[in-house]
C-alpha cells in the first residue's frame, strides 16, 4: 500500500534529476534570501551556478546547530514573516532553542511525507490513530497529526502523559495505530498491564515510534507487549520534524524521503563524504522547503545509508537505525539535554566544586538522570539537613534549566574522576548499538 506510488517508487535516475533541479533551486533561494547563506557561500567561494551535479553539493559549506542558534529567532527564514504560518522549536526549555518556521507549502510537504510513512504503518482513512507525542512546540505532535489528517484517519491528539487516561481511550475508542517515543511506549505498556488490560481486547494493528534512540531489544519488547509490529520514525526539528525517514513493513532500515531531503554521510572528524554502507554522521539538505531551507545540516546522528532494493517496492535510499551521536547531546525522556545546560545550573549555586558527572540509566525502560556533584569541603562538613536543602535547590535549578526532574547526589570533595584531557561528563548506561 502506497500513499504516493509515483514518487515513492520513482526510478532512481529519474529521482536524481528531480533532486538536482530542486537542489539548484533551493541553493539559489537560500543564497538570494538568507544573508547567512550568502555570506557563507561567498566566504567559501561558491555560487549557486556552481551546482551542476548532485555531487557538487559537497562544495557547499556545512550548517550546524550553533549557526541556527546564532540566527535565533528568525535569521534563517528565506521568506517574509507573513508567509510563515507555524513555528516550532527544538525540545529543551531554556537556552537558545533552534526555531523552525513553516510556510503553508512546507506544512503541505510535511503532511505528505508523514502521510507516506503512516501509510507504511498500515494507517487508512478507516482507522483511528492515538498520538501521544507532545504538541507544545515539539514537532512530534503536529507532524503525526498532519500526516494522519491528510490520509483522512481519525486523530486522537491526546499528547504525552495522563497515562491511565491514554489506556482507557486506547480501549474505549479502539485506536488502531499508536504513536509514542519508545521509552514512553514501554511505560504505557507497564501501566496497561497493572491496570489489567488484555492485549486481545485492543484494536491495535501497528505502532509508530521514534524521537530518541532505541535498540532492537526494545523494539522486540514493544512488539511483544502490544502484540503488533512497531515501525521507526526519524526526524529533527531543524529540517522539519518527524517524517524525514520512516520504516516500511520490511522493518529493514528507514526510507529517506529523498525527493524532499537529500542525505549524505560524512566523517565527523575530516568532514569528508563517506561511501554508501559506511557509518558516519548524517548530513541533510532541504530540497523543497520554502520558509527555512537548511543546506547541509550536520545532524550529529550516526548512521549509514544503503541503496538496496526493498521488498516493498519503494526506491528511496535506506538509512540504518541511529546508533549514536557525534556530540554530547542526550535525549532523556524524549527531551534534548546538553551537559552544558546542567553545568549552567550548577554554576548558579554556591558551595559546589566544578566537578560533576551525569549518569543516564534506563531501569524498567524509563530514563533516569542522576547528577553527581562535588560539594565544597565547608559545605560537606555542614549538617545533613543543610545538604538535603542544597540537593533540592540544585534539583530545582536543573529542572528550571532543562525541564525535567533529575536526582542529584552530593559527593565528597575530590571523589569524582579528574581528567587531564577532556572531562568525561556523561556516563550513558543505556546501550543503543
Ligand atoms: O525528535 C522529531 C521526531 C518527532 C522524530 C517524533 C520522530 C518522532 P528533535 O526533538 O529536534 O526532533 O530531535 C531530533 O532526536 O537528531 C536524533 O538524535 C533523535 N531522533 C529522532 N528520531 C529518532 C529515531 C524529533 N527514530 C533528534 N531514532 C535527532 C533515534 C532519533 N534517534
Amino acid at each position: 500500500m502506497f500513499w504516493n506510488e509515483e514518487e515513492e517508487c520513482m526510478p532512481p535516475l529519474k529521482r536524481e534529476e528531480l533532486q538536482l533541479e530542486r537542489l539548484q533551486e533551493v541553493v539559489k533561494k537560500a543564497y538570494e534570501n538568507v544573508p547567512f547563506y550568502r555570506k557563507r557561500f561567498d566566504d567559501a567561494g561558491v555560487k549557486p551556478e556552481d551546482i551542476k551535479t548532485l555531487e557538487d553539493i559537497r562544495k557547499l559549506p556545512l550548517t550546524t546547530k550553533d549557526d541556527l542558534r546564532d540566527a535565533y529567532p528568525f535569521g534563517m527564514f528565506a521568506v517574509s514573516p507573513k508567509k510563515i504560518v507555524e513555528l516550532h522549536t527544538s525540545s529543551g526549555t531554556t537556552g537558545k532553542p533552534t526555531v523552525s518556521g513553516y510556510t503553508r507549502k512546507d506544512i503541505e510537504i510535511w503532511s505528505e511525507v508523514m502521510a507516506r510513512g503512516l501509510t507504511m504503518f498500515g494507517l487508512t482513512e478507516d482507522d483511528i490513530i492515538q498520538n501521544t507525542h507532545g504538541y507544545g512546540l515539539f514537532t512530534g505532535g503536529f507532524g503525526v497529526h498532519y500526516g494522519a489528517q491528510k490520509i483522512g484517519a481519525t486523530v486522537i491528539p491526546i499528547s504525552t502523559g495522563q497515562t491511565k487516561r491514554q489506556i482507557k481511550i486506547l480501549e474505549d475508542f479502539g485506536s488502531n495505530v499508536l504513536i509514542f517515543t519508545p521509552s514512553y511506549g514501554l511505560y504505557l505498556a507497564e501501566v496497561a498491564q497493572e491496570e489489567g488490560v488484555n492485549q486481545n481486547n485492543l484494536k491495535l494493528k501497528s505502532i509508530g515510534f521514534g524521537a530518541e534512540m532505541w535498540t532492537e531489544g526494545m523494539r522486540k519488547e514493544i512488539e511483544k507487549r502490544y502484540g503488533v509490529p512497531a515501525f521507526n520514525i526519524y526526524g529533527l526539528t531543524e529540517i522539519m520534524g518527524p517524517g524525514i525517514a520512516l520504516e516500511c513493513e520490511a522493518q529493514d532500515g528507514l526510507h529517506v524521503m529523498e525527493d524532499h531531503f537529500y542525505p549524505e554521510i560524512i566523517d565527523s572528524e575530516t568532514l569528508n563524504p563517506l561511501p554508501e554502507g559506511e557509518k558516519g554522521e548524517l548530513v541533510l539538505t532541504n530540497l523543497t522547503r520554502e520558509g527555512m531551507p537548511i543546506i547541509r545540516f550536520r545532524t550529529k546522528d550516526v548512521t549509514a545509508l544503503r541503496r538496496t532494493e526493498c521488498s516493498c517496492g519503494r526506491t528511496f535510499i535506506k538509512m540504518d537505525r541511529i546508533t549514536g551521536r557525534t556530540d554530547d547531546m542526550l535525549k532523556v525522556k524524549g527531551v534534548t539535554v546538553f551537559p552544558s545546560q546542567i553545568e549552567k545550573a550548577l554554576l548558579k549555586i554556591d558551595g559546589l566544586e566544578p566537578y560533576y558527572q551525569i549518569i543516564v540509566t534506563r531501569p524498567q525502560h524509563l530514563d533516569e538522570l542522576e547528577v553527581q556533584v562535588e560539594a565544597s569541603p565547608t559545605l560537606f562538613s555542614d549538617e545533613v539537613k543543610e545538604l538535603v536543602g542544597i540537593k533540592r535547590k540544585i534539583e530545582n535549578q536543573i529542572h528550571n534549566e532543562i525541564g525535567i526532574r533529575v536526582d542529584v547526589t552530593l559527593v565528597e570533595p575530590k571523589t569524582l574522576p579528574r581528567s587531564e584531557v577532556k572531562a568525561i561528563r556523561v556516563i550513558d548506561k543505556r546501550k543503543f548499538d
